[in-house]
């Protein structure tokens, strides 16, 4: 018999090995597919090392008519993908801010001792992110006083007694926004200029009639025609109509006519936008509690009287917040701007200084940038650690900040 030349004979063997190999793989993966197993063989390719998950943030472009540029974060962000983000990850994603001032870093803390110190860091931290004087006290107190009581020495088992101190200070209220059965829900959008009305009002406007409701969006602030034409741009994008008069018009009679609009086509929502600056505050407060009283003619009630209130104004739209208490009955807070400020504790300061629930926040300024708010997602966000973001995938744009 004819020697088979060494070379033939090993590409034969080669052959042979890499038929068998594959089909080993094919039978393999093809099993797998099935059963849903992952399990790999040796033969079978290693599988396609999962890509981390994009940051899923929804790129509408910038707001329209008075927006001003998307915060830097936004742009940095890599290219979109339109499934929505759950409020876990929105909030966890904007509040990069004032977890770099509150909760980032605490773990670290806690584990150099839970002592004096580490108590007295954390009362600065929370006194910076305006969770208020008082408040702060409160909870460090109450943290001392547990840790004590139930001998934590772990840092973790602290940082968890730290987070469920503060949702039980925000976790009692109610944050359901009323609607009504017959007839078009109204809601009343107040606030100070620049605090974020129109903005939120164009984000509500959107969210509903995604849900298939009819929208109606009232101009009633009439000092100036720039923000007749703001919400226009809003209601415009939304689908929603917009009902509006002349600049300088009677706030009020605009309310009226929004309703009444409202009500002809038989529409769901009825939201009316205000004015936030006037010669005083007297003037202010009047013109207030006059729209909201022409309201009621016609739609007889108020079903929310929503306050739109600034978080990087700190204290001093707590302050604000008083005279507008007095004018018309707020019945909840959309506390806009979280995502530009450290001070997201002043959402525990409302709650406790005005007895006002927040309903809402606002955390950036494109259309899906406004959710209800989340007690859970809140408090984690705000102590999310770097281990937790890596879990969630993509990192995380705010902390990319300075
Ligand atoms: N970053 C950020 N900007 C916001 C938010 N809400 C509103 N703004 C911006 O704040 C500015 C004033 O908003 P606007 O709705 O005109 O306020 P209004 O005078 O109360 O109606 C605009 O540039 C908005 O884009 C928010 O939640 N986050
Ligand atoms: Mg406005």
């Amino acid at each position: 018999m004819e020697a088979l030349d060494p070379v033939a004979t090993g590409l034969v063997v080669v052959v042979v090995l890499l038929v068998v190999g594959g089909v080993a793989g094919f039978v393999v993966r093809g099993r797998g597919g099935r059963d849903g197993s992952t399990r790999q063989a040796a033969t079978a390719p290693a599988p396609e090392r999962e890509a981390p998950a994009p940051e899923r943030e929804v790129e509408d472009g910038p707001a329209p008519a008075e927006a001003e540029e998307p915060a830097e974060a936004e742009e940095a962000a890599p290219p979109a993908e339109p499934a929505p983000l759950t409020p876990m990850e929105r909030f966890r994603a904007r509040l990069g801010r004032s977890r770099a001032g509150l909760g980032s870093g605490l773990l670290a803390l806690f584990r150099r001792g839970l002592d004096e110190a580490a108590f007295e860091e954390l009362e600065e931290r929370l006194i910076s992110a305006d969770v208020g004087v008082e408040a702060t006290m409160e909870i460090i107190e109450g943290l001392r006083e547990r840790v004590r009581a139930e001998g934590v020495t772990d840092p973790e088992q602290a940082l968890a007694l730290l987070k469920e101190i503060l949702r039980l200070e925000l976790g009692v209220a109610d944050r359901t926004l009323a609607r009504r059965e017959e007839g078009p829900t109204t809601w009343l959008i107040t606030g100070v200029n620049g605090t974020g009305k129109t903005t939120s009002i164009g984000k509500l406007a959107a969210r509903h009639a995604r849900d298939g409701e009819t929208v109606v969006l009232a101009a009633a602030d009439t000092f100036r025609a720039a923000a007749i034409e703001q919400l226009s741009s809003w209601g415009e994008r939304a689908g929603a109509r917009v009902v509006k008069q002349a600049e300088g018009a009677d706030p009020a009679a605009v309310a009226y006519d929004g309703w009444q609009a409202a009500s002809a086509a038989d529409a769901d929502l009825l939201l009316v936008d205000t004015a936030g600056r006037l010669q005083s505050k007297r003037a202010l407060m009047e013109e207030l509690s006059k729209v909201k009283r022409v309201l009621e003619k016609g739609a007889g009630h108020t079903d929310e009287v929503l306050l739109v209130l600034d978080a990087t104004t700190g204290q001093n739209g707590i302050s604000q917040a008083q005279a507008f208490q007095e004018a018309v009955d707020v019945s909840g807070v959309i506390l806009t701007k979280l995502d530009g400020t450290a001070r997201g504790g002043i959402v525990i300061a409302i709650q406790r200084q005005l007895g006002i629930p927040v309903k809402l926040v606002g955390l950036g300024e494109t259309v899906d940038d406004l959710a209800d708010f989340d007690v859970d997602a809140f408090v984690e966000a705000l102590f999310a650690d770097v281990a937790q973001d890596v879990e969630l995938g993509g990192e995380d744009p705010a902390d990319r900040e300075p």
